[in-house]
């Protein structure tokens, strides 16, 4: 039974002062009148209760809300404008769920409301989880408000991206979403990519989620009043009231449902998880070559190699540096990569040099931002540019179109993948930009080596001075009910402002006046969050044109809620210092757990700055157990690929070798978020819930549900305080068996080159039985069946099979293992055969030799016992060990 309580009686209570903003104070908020019931909705009139305060704005005198039962975990709360002309989130950008195919009946949340003045409750039994009441909703013209109380010391993760705690501050804490280039990713500002999401932990009572889908700037404060009580809240400069509260009740339902309307992550290429190395500053083709030459030399395995925008000629998308980086070399690496089962990835950025035929067609094609009929111009590597307009009918068949030509396999760069960034969208020149030369890139291009150096290098042009017109006035007509925006806004600089950490909103990106083509003509003052998502989604479709059959990977900076459905994700810019490789744990966790983009990883030694041996040492190890693994560098950063320091390349070489074994455990795991939503990385509370001292380890993590990694946390280090919770675990290295107390346990002499590893009990886990090169020589080897069982000598796990590539995959293995007082069982669907075998399982935890069995060794130091089998991945079995 689906229960709506009307509650009419009206609110009892002092209206709260809210001492930050007190023109605020007096709005009198809404009524809801004309209240009817249908089916699994409810819908309301909302109308202004009394005078206008019109504090950021207008208030708007008619709204409507729409309440729907979606799910029996999800429940949808729309507060609009009566006649739909305020902006909303495209569906083309972001697809709704379907609401319509309900058919549950007992919703596990349920909403409550006041109809004078209207505020609202979300309650999961008797749990409040959300509760507007006593602060009027202010809905304005540019300015929405919408304030929830707390429980007191609340538990909230997510609101993304910020580098900051993964247990979020609950005082004084304001996030701010604008997407926003920030280099040395800063805490306490805002970042790349926008994830209006929130994870609200309560231990015992559950977990739930709330996801805001609004793509406006906003400011979303964490506070409490002065009389002590907890609040968060919403203050928008746009757009419209639309929530979605999930139920949980643990974490990973919150993910799952989550899920349900961002859409599943997609899948990634087995290769993708080999290890990847990138420098900004490759000075020529002939350096890429060597690295890829050092690499081997080492023995150190290189699955793909990247170029960042040193390729270009004078840093144009789409070209080539004609002596640094020529066709026919460029070729020869890739087919040098390419046969050693190796592979390429380049960089690309959203602007265009407006000054080439990438430009030139585009334009033709109409597809750049205009103003005033002009070109919209801006200042990005190559200096003078044009951006694409996502929104215009064209620019897909244009994107399409330049990748087909410059990445065609046939007289091309054949690529494997791509590397997107600068999509926030990034613009050197600060607004309004009047003294464009001022920003012009000063790093030059890196010194040619001496046999390709031309004879008299090229300077990087300069800016010209001829653009970055002036303000215009950012008045539109549109038609009501479009749901495109209101007319007559302050689209530059609106009376409210949110703390964007680059000044005014249309600062060093741009310029937010800017109005998009497509019939619906948006603002880029509201989709400005939405730009890297949409070059991301249109990147995938010119890269799934190139190559229709398999997964293409893209690695962007700036993503929306929903872009893991498309792309990946790095953190950005970061820099070579201990404090950024201790926050790089609580962003990659917050993507992958949290916002479902869990092809996410840090530059592993980090980007600015120079690194150390032991921070790069330290992190080639934290860096193999991100989803993600690729050592990236800046240009004026000394060198820092694996090979270029002994304990590195040794710490590398030692932690690719366990990432590798465990590369079809991390294959399976992260398929099986991208079939259900359920996350592969995970923060330690997600994994036990019901465990205060976890809740705010922002330190340690989960690789999968089975593997716990502690890494060590500074400079000079060699131990770790390790939160081990009460729970049978065992030691990676060792084999022994580790009784988690719920409390901190020291781990000592960690080597620089180790990473401290523990296996849950009860875990089972499929490992190669040796590391490789490469991933096509992994796929060839054989596997051994690690068992960790649990007190009760119980074990699990599973293994999902497929050819590593294919986007429709005709056949796929979903095996499931499971151990039980010395047999272990081999069940599932066998749809895909390797041409190996399982050829070992080890047992943990055995303290002494069983009987002798033939073929059973028994290794005293580990406590293990290890069969050697042949069996077949191609049926079940049931194996006595
Ligand atoms: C809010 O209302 C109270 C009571 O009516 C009044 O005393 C106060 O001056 C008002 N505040 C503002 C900022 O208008
Ligand atoms: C709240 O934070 C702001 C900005 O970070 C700071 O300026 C202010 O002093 C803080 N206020 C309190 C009461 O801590
Ligand atoms: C490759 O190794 C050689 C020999 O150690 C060194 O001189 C060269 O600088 C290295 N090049 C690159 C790109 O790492
Ligand atoms: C734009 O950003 C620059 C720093 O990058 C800052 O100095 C300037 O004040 C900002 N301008 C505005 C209008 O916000
Ligand atoms: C990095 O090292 C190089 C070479 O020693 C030096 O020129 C540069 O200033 C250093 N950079 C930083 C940020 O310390
Ligand atoms: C474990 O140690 C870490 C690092 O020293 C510390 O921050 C944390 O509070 C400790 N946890 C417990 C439960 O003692
Ligand atoms: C799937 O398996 C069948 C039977 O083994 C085989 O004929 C078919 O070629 C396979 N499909 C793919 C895409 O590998
Ligand atoms: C394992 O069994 C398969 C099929 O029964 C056989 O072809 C293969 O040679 C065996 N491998 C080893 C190492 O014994
Ligand atoms: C330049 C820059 O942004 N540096 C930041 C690097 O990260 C640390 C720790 O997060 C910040 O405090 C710095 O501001």
């Amino acid at each position: 039974m689906r229960r709506l309580l009307l509650l009419l009686a009206p609110l009892v209570g002092a209206a709260l002062i809210d001492t930050r903003s007190s023109h605020l104070e007096n709005c009198s908020g809404y009524k809801a009148m004309n209240i009817r019931e249908q089916g699994q909705s409810l819908t309301a009139d909302l109308v202004l209760a009394g005078d206008h305060c019109d504090v950021y704005g207008t208030d708007l005198e008619n709204l409507k809300l729409l309440v729907e039962y979606q799910t029996d975990d999800r429940l949808h709360v729309l507060i609009s404008d009566r006649d739909e002309e305020v902006y909303q989130v495209p569906t083309s950008v972001v697809p709704r769920p379907d609401a319509t195919s309900h058919h549950g009946s007992n919703p596990n949340i349920r909403f409550d409301f006041e109809a004078e003045p209207f505020s609202f409750r979300v309650l999961r039994g008797d749990e409040v989880l959300f509760d507007t009441s006593e602060t009027s909703l202010v809905f304005e013209t540019q300015y929405l408000r919408l304030r929830t109380w707390l429980p007191k010391n609340p538990y909230l993760y997510g609101l993304g991206e910020h580098s900051d705690p993964l247990r979020l501050p609950i005082k004084n804490y304001t996030r701010t979403l604008w997407s926003r280039d920030a280099y040395g990713i800063p805490e306490n500002t805002n970042l790349y990519g926008n994830h209006p999401i929130y994870v609200d932990h309560r231990g015992a009572e559950g977990t739930h989620g709330v996801f805001f889908l609004n793509s406006n700037g906003m400011d979303i404060k964490v506070d409490q009043t002065d009389d002590g009580r907890q609040f968060l809240e919403y203050n928008t400069i746009g757009g419209v009231v639309d929530l979605y509260f999930l139920a949980g009740p643990s974490p990973k339902e919150v993910a799952k449902q989550y899920s349900e309307i961002v859409g599943l992550p997609a899948m990634q290429a087995y290769w993708t998880f080999g290890f990847h190395n990138c420098r900004y500053g490759h000075r020529d083709v002939y350096d890429v070559a060597e690295a890829v030459s050092n690499y081997s030399h080492a023995h150190i395995p290189l699955e793909t190699m990247w170029t960042d925008i040193d390729y270009m000629d004078r840093r144009r998308v789409f070209t080539l540096d004609p002596e640094r980086f020529p066709l026919e070399k460029m070729r020869e690496l890739v087919d040098y990569l390419h046969k050693h089962d190796q592979h390429y990835i380049v960089m690309v950025d959203p602007a265009v040099s407006d000054n080439n035929g990438a430009a030139n067609r585009g334009k033709g094609q109409n597809v750049f931002l205009k103003r005033g009929g002009e070109w919209y111009q801006g200042a990005v590597w190559p200096g003078v540019t044009v951006f694409p307009d996502w929104f215009a009918p064209t620019t897909q068949d244009w994107w399409d179109g330049e990748f087909a030509r410059f990445f065609n396999p046939d007289t091309g760069v054949d690529i494997d993948g791509l590397w997107i960034d600068m999509n926030e969208a990034s613009n050197f020149c600060p607004w309004p930009c009047q003294d464009p030369a001022a920003y012009s890139v000063e790093n030059d291009l890196p010194p040619a080596a001496p046999d390709v150096r031309p004879s008299s290098p090229r300077p990087l042009p300069g800016f010209p001075a001829d653009f970055q017109p002036g303000k215009s006035s950012g008045k539109v007509r549109r038609t009501a009910g479009n749901k495109a925006g209101l007319p007559n806004r302050e689209l530059v600089s609106p009376p409210y402002q949110i703390a964007n950490a680059a000044g005014s909103l249309s600062n060093k990106t741009i310029d937010t006046d800017l109005i998009h083509q497509g019939e619906d003509a948006y603002a880029e003052y509201d989709t400005h969050n939405l730009y890297g998502t949409m070059m991301s989604s249109a990147s995938r479709h010119a890269m799934s044109e190139r190559r229709p059959s398999v997964r293409p990977l893209i690695i962007t900076r700036s993503t929306f809620a929903g872009a893991g459905a498309h792309v990946g994700h790095w953190l950005g810019d970061n820099l070579s210092e201990w404090g950024k490789y201790r926050t790089s744990i609580r962003q990659m966790l917050a993507f992958a757990a949290i916002f479902q983009i869990p092809m996410v990883g840090s530059d592993i030694c980090g980007f600015g700055g120079n690194t150390t041996e032991e921070l790069c040492a330290r992190w080639a190890t934290l860096g193999a157990f991100n989803p993600f693994y690729r050592n990236h560098n800046s240009i004026d950063s000394i060198p820092q690929e694996f090979y270029r320091w002994p304990t590195v390349a040794d710490a590398a070489r030692r932690a690719i070798a366990i990432r590798y074994r465990l590369l079809d455990y991390l294959y399976t795991a992260f398929h099986r978020q991208t079939q259900t939503g359920e996350p592969f990385l995970q923060p330690m509370f997600y994994v036990y819930p019901d465990d205060s001292k976890s809740f705010a380890n922002e330190a340690q993590f989960f690789y999968g549900d089975s593997l716990l990694v502690s890494p060590v946390q500074d400079v000079g280090e060699t131990s770790v305080d390790a939160y081990l919770p009460k729970d049978l675990f065992y030691d990676w290295y060792t084999g022994a068996k580790v009784q988690g107390k719920g409390a901190n346990k020291t781990l000592t002499n960690v080597g620089v080159t180790e990473i401290p590893i523990h296996i849950r009990g009860g875990s089972i886990i499929p490992l190669r039985a040796e590391s490789a090169m490469t991933t096509k020589e992994l796929r060839r080897r054989g596997f051994e069946i690690l068992v960790a069982p649990n007190k009760k000598g119980y074990a699990s796990g599973s293994l999902y099979l497929d050819d590593g590539e294919s986007l429709e995959v005709e056949n796929s293995s979903e095996i499931q293992f499971e151990y039980n007082k010395g047999r272990l069982s081999i069940r599932g669907l066998f749809g895909y055969h390797p041409n190996v075998a399982i050829e070992a399982i080890t047992i943990l935890g055995q303290d002494r030799p069983r009987k002798q069995a033939r073929g059973v060794d028994y290794d005293a130091a580990r406590q293990s016992v290890t069969k050697k089998v042949n069996v077949s991945l191609s049926g079940p079995a049931e194996i006595d060990v």
